[in-house]
């Protein structure tokens, strides 16, 4: 990045400091402050900055939210909340994300408030015309500029580094479920998708492996030998994920805990005791990520999983989510205790009922605990949004220092933007609505802005019973996804693949996804190393076509695809825009398929369940592998090509995608075909 005052022009980003902020590390290198403060930003009385928008502005960004791909109309804030119910009234999920780029009439610029505590976005919420957003701490304001969206995003993307890249494996097929109760259900679902002949990479392990919720330890009834379970199923082509959980149980012996207490590794109370909450393990102590010996001594802790032959692992409850602390809860069981016997007078009744009703996640609570941190004692309150973040990179650090050279798998529910260095997001408890797959595409992009780029959500829906054309549609939106994984919650119908009726669809899905593995992860990884974003809203493909702009249910994939999917109950298809003329690619399977041109303008496609409809800009190709039961046992030398006009050449990065110094040579430039026409 050049920073040299003397050359202003080259200067892309210009860094405002307000006050003395608390470092977060989303930023990977250091630029110094401007003295001068010159920004489209005005502020107003209320410390708001304000921005006014013409009717043709565009707002992109905020990663994981609520919403659209253009961010108006509503109001946002980064305050990160572990509540499963995602509606459209939410302002804030489990990620800190606070990026945008405004994208318009004087042109196209980012604006990233760097900031550990909330950040409130009101997006023409309060007045349409105008942009508002307020810090409610210290902070460093980034502006980015760029002569389009792309080119801020490439930017910006330097400023913060390089995002996480999984081994190659990861961008198999995964299946989840909270309920899986032990090695025989495991071996139930490896065996379900073995006999219906369907691809599967990775099985996860929710909490339930655990003995008693404690992290890193495994449950001896359940799973008597995990290390032979894990050989087992690798030797099938599968991986096991377990879960780790933010909450470290309190225990007399239980080791973790007890050296985490000698060491002073968890987060305190004023008095300087552990602060006890309430999670999965009952009484349950956070450590101290954001110290960095204590940090480092919790990612340590991943290698009692490794030595299991573990290779990955999903970090979750670290917003970090409380379902009460011990404080709140006895003072609730008191009064609850105290109307024992009595006539009680309704507004009490209500009162018992709301002080039940927000025992958990209480931001009270968050400002009863303290970290401590190379800066100083700070309050949780104030660096709440920080804590998934470096509860992610507690792992990652340790991996590269375990093994320096191997890629793990790794991603976390709770983020801030300087995780995606780390790991990667699944987005958390949606549900089994149709509104959510939509919701699942509309992130996509945002969260890529974002230095996201390893990221999916549940596909099937987490909460709530799924229905088999639900779990197909998201599933053909999933074939797409970097992180492409099944889950569901306990209690709900079971959402295996190989469970439901039209089997040789799913079965075909699949297929397609790992005869598309080739080019996603070469996509991936170039999107990864050059700052790209792997979905993209079409208006930064075509900046100047006015209807791409708004486009809210169509995304351009990598380099020149775009998905356009059905997210209907009981639609046949669909009306799809092209900026352009471009083929339309019609699959029944990765081996049955049809190209056709199709000419720019409006089209409605019937998509019926059993078929992946899918566009190829002219000039580009797409690699097609030869479906195989997991990742390692794909053939990148058998290549099938779709052509998609005149193209020269495709750009694959090849291997097994197991190191991270392979990538240095694997980058290869393929001749391709000519277009079948
Ligand atoms: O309080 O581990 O988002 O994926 O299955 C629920 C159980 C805790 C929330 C995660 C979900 C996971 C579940 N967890």
């Amino acid at each position: 990045m050049n920073n040299d005052n003397k050359n202003k022009e080259k200067i892309m980003i210009r860094k405002y400091r307000y006050g003395n902020p608390f470092p977060t590390g989303a930023v990977a290198c250091e630029i110094a402050a401007e003295k001068k403060e010159q920004t489209a930003f005005r502020l107003n009385a209320e410390g708001e900055f304000t921005l006014a928008l013409a009717p043709e502005d565009c707002v992109y960004g905020l990663g994981e939210a609520v919403r659209g791909i253009n961010k108006r109309g509503w109001h946002y804030e980064s305050c990160n909340e572990d509540d499963p119910i995602i509606t459209e009234k939410r302002t804030a999920l489990y990620g800190a994300h606070n990026f945008i780029v405004v994208a318009g009439k004087k042109g196209v610029f980012g604006a990233f408030f760097d900031c550990a505590d909330r950040v409130l976005f009101d997006i023409g919420y309060t007045d349409p015309d105008e942009l508002r957003v307020k810090a409610v701490a210290d902070f460093d304001l980034y502006i980015v500029e760029g002569k389009s969206a792309v080119e801020v995003v490439r930017e910006f993307r330097k400023l913060i580094g390089d995002s996480y890249i999984p081994p190659k494996w990861a961008f198999g097929f995964g299946q989840s479920r909270w309920g899986y109760r032990c090695e025989a259900d495991i071996r139930e679902v490896a065996d379900g998708y073995a006999e219906s002949d369907m691809p599967l990479d990775m099985i996860y392990l929710d909490i339930d492996y655990m003995d008693h919720y404690k992290d890193f330890t495994v449950n001896k009834e359940r799973y008597p030998d995990l290390k032979a379970l894990a050989a087992d199923m690798k030797k099938r082509g599968i991986r096991l994920i377990p879960i780790i959980d933010a909450g470290v149980k309190v225990e007399k012996g239980y080791d973790i805990y007890e050296e985490g207490v000698e060491k002073g590794y968890f987060c305190k109370d004023a008095e300087g005791e552990p602060y006890v909450v309430g999670v999965w393990p009952g009484d349950s102590v956070f450590p101290d990520v954001l110290n960095p010996e204590a940090r480092k001594w919790f990612g340590s802790k991943y290698r009692i999983l490794l030595d299991e032959g573990i290779e990955g692992f999903w970090n979750d409850m670290n917003e970090p989510s409380i379902f009460y602390s011990k404080k709140r809860l006895a003072g609730v069981l008191e009064k609850v205790a105290s109307a024992r016997g009595r006539n009680m007078p309704l507004e009490e009744y209500h009162g018992i009922l709301g002080a039940i009703g927000t025992l958990a996640n209480n931001r009270a609570d968050y400002a009863e605990f303290f970290h401590d941190t190379p800066n100083g004692t700070v309050s949780h309150l104030s660096v709440h949004n920080l804590f998934g973040c470096y509860m992610t990179r507690a792992a990652a650090e340790y991996f590269e220092e375990y093994q320096p050279d191997k890629r793990y798998l790794l991603f976390s529910r709770s983020s801030h933007i300087g995780m995606h260095r780390y790991g990667g997001i699944w987005t958390g408890d949606n549900a089994s609505w149709w509104t959510h797959l939509l919701l699942n595409l509309k992130m996509l992009p945002s969260l890529n802005m974002c230095g996201f780029l390893y990221v999916g959500a549940d596909i099937g829906g987490f909460g709530d019973n799924t229905s088999e054309d639900l779990l197909l549609r998201w599933t053909a939106l999933g074939i797409f996804t970097p992180l492409m994984r099944n889950h569901s919650t306990l209690d709900t119908r079971m959402q295996e693949c190989f469970r439901f009726k039209d089997k040789k669809t799913f079965r075909n899905l699949l297929g397609i996804r790992y005869a598309l593995v080739p080019w996603l992860y070469s996509e991936f990884v170039k999107s990864a190393t050059r700052g790209d974003m792997m979905f993209r809203p079409l208006a930064f493909d075509f900046p100047d076509d006015r209807r791409a702009r708004t486009v809210e249910d169509q995304l351009m994939v990598g380099e020149g695809l775009m998905i356009a999917p059905v997210y209907e109950q009981n639609a046949a298809g669909r009306y799809v825009y092209l900026p352009e003329e471009m083929k339309m690619i019609r699959m029944r399977s990765a081996t049955d398929y049809e190209e056709t041109m199709l000419s720019a303008g409006d089209h409605y496609l019937e998509i019926p369940l059993t078929e992946t409809v899918f566009f190829l800009r002219k000039g580009h190709a797409l690699p097609l592998a030869e479906p195989a039961k997991c990742v390692d046992a794909l053939d990148e030398t058998k290549l099938r090509w779709i052509v998609s006009g005149n193209a020269a050449e495709y750009e694959m990065y090849v291997g097994n995608g197991e190191s991270k110094s392979e990538l240095k040579t694997a980058l290869r430039k393929l001749k391709v075909p000519q277009e079948k026409k």
